[in-house]
């Protein structure tokens, strides 16, 4: 056996030193752009980023709705593989096709109008919110605003849908979609002060409406109904067993990159998915893969001809590989050994493929230090299904809100092609648990936060992108009593203190 000569250290056992910082070293001035795809020394690559952050490849993160609120932020979704390629090829075509919405005065609508039609008419247009006013100006009298949004209710019941669906209704009220009249509506929600309505339509998709009574104070909104003509990029996971059939689906319905979705990436299904994609449907088709957690497996799939190289196994909030298999590294090793690798690679073949850090991302310094260590960017799974956008309901315990989170190795998901090693079509045993996170609101708030905190470390390091952060970066283990000093210490919290009065 090998014994590696180091023990393997995670992202909170580092800190950053900071360096010296220009007066050109603000916040405003750092860009935090990055290549999503490998490119050849001197070109610029397919894909680029403005932001270093992916959300991860999971039933609970990543579908259209994510997609479309990430993709606004500048990052990108990769949509989860673990369903058919009809219905992951849809939540594509969704993205690619989204329309924000538009204004309108439509004279067909009127409060006679059933919400159903209402819906198809969102449907036929392409877009997925509607205001209607009277004069068809933003800034005209409201008649309501309409939203739709996919709900899949393939797992439960609408019944059990319906006892785990703690939102701040104040009862739930179900409406059919073919009967309920747009005045009906503006009924129930209005008179219940209620402002949202969930809804069913013939699909038996869960549709939300939302109405707001007062427009006046949604005019900007109302002018951002009409930002026409955007195409936002998406990802989509692929498996090492379908990828004959649904590859070429996703790239019908529009993806822009695709991502091998596997718990261990170092393996011959990897290299045989790689290359019958990059043979069919050319080299213009953009794949990632992995994971893989060290120097070997990053060389292993760049000769493969991965896009780029996830890292990380066992390090995910839900995952509990390391437990059952006894597998995996400590993320920060793997991360620092894999970027190491990748920069010879490039110096042998002027070839650079990004290296994606994916999983165990918890604090928010974390990301700075994932990218110090070298990661191109970040793949995250917990971090996004805190928010109003995953697909997962929320749900209200002891007073608290929270949305579930669950492993695409736990038995919720039975994502089986994910820890796929040739054998029987199914989850031999669990790797992942089902879980709940603290509910944490909308996506753009908590990433213009966190992205706020990395453009200031960032600067403390004297670094006004990333290439610089990566070269600048002096970073530090630290002992478990010094982690102690990191936190506040030594004091009694006011908070605390008052709540004992
Ligand atoms: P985190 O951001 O929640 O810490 O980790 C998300 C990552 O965990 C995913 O991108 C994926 O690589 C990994 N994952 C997803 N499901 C499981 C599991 O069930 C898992 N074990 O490890």
């Amino acid at each position: 056996a090998y014994f590696y000569p180091e023990p393997s250290h995670t992202f909170g056992e580092y800190l950053l030193v900071p360096g010296y910082s220009s007066d050109k070293c603000i916040p405003a001035n750092v860009s935090l752009k990055t290549p999503l795809v490998k490119f050849k020394k001197g070109e610029e690559p397919k894909i680029t980023m403005n932001i270093p952050m992916v959300s991860a490849i999971m039933q609970a993160v990543s579908n259209d709705t994510m997609a479309i609120a990430l993709a606004k932020e500048g990052g990108i979704s990769f949509i989860y593989g673990s369903q058919s390629i009809e219905e992951e090829a849809a939540m594509v075509a969704r993205v690619k096709n989204y329309k924000s919405g538009f204004v309108t005065s439509d004279s067909n609508i009127t409060p006679e109008t059933t919400l159903g039609e209402i819906l198809a008419l969102l449907e036929k247009t392409g877009h997925s919110t509607m205001a209607v006013t009277e004069d068809g100006t933003p800034t005209g009298k409201l008649l309501g605003i309409v939203t739709s949004r996919d709900y899949r209710l393939s797992r439960m019941s609408l019944d059990e849908k319906a006892g785990s669906f703690m939102t701040p209704f104040e009862k739930l009220v179900y409406a059919d979609a073919e009967t309920t009249t747009l005045s009906m509506a503006n009924d129930i929600i209005w008179d219940k002060k209620l402002n949202m309505l969930p809804l069913v339509d013939k699909e038996q998709r869960l549709r939300y409406m939302v109405f707001r009574k007062d427009y006046t104070d949604n005019k900007e909104n109302g002018n951002e109904l009409i930002d026409e003509g955007k195409r936002y990029v998406v990802g989509a996971g692929i498996n090492t067993r379908d990828y004959a059939d649904r590859v070429p689906a996703l790239l019908k319905a529009g993806a822009d990159v695709l991502c091998i979705d596997s718990s261990e990436g170092f393996s011959e299904w990897q290299r045989i998915t790689l290359r019958y994609i990059h043979e069919h449907f050319g080299e213009d088709v953009k794949v990632g893969a992995g994971n893989v957690v060290d120097a070997e497996g990053f060389r292993f799939l760049a000769e493969a001809g991965a896009d780029f190289v996830k890292v990380g196994i066992g390090g995910g909030s839900i995952c509990i590989t390391r437990e059952t298999k006894g597998i995996g590294r400590g993320q920060a090793t793997a991360l620092i050994d894999v970027c190491r690798e990748r920069d010879k690679y490039f110096e042998e073949t002027g070839i650079y493929i990004p290296v994606c850090s994916d999983g165990g991302l918890v604090h928010d310094y974390h990301m700075t230090l994932a990218l110090a260590m070298g990661a191109d960017f970040l793949m995250l799974g917990r971090y996004f299904s805190r928010f109003d956008e995953s697909p997962t309901d929320k749900v209200k315990i002891n007073g608290t809100y929270y949305k579930e989170y669950w492993g695409e190795g736990s038995n919720r998901a039975r994502n089986w092609q994910r820890y796929d090693l040739g054998g029987a079509k199914k989850l031999s045993f669990e790797e992942g648990v089902d879980s709940y996170v603290p509910y944490a609101g909308s996506l753009k708030d908590n990433v213009n936060i966190t992205l706020s905190k990395v453009r200031s470390t960032m600067c403390n390091c004297g670094a006004l992108n990333l290439a610089e952060l990566r070269d600048k970066a002096k970073l530090t283990l630290v002992s478990s009593t010094s982690i102690v000093e990191g936190g506040s210490h030594d004091v009694i919290l006011r908070n605390k203190f008052n709540s004992r009065e």
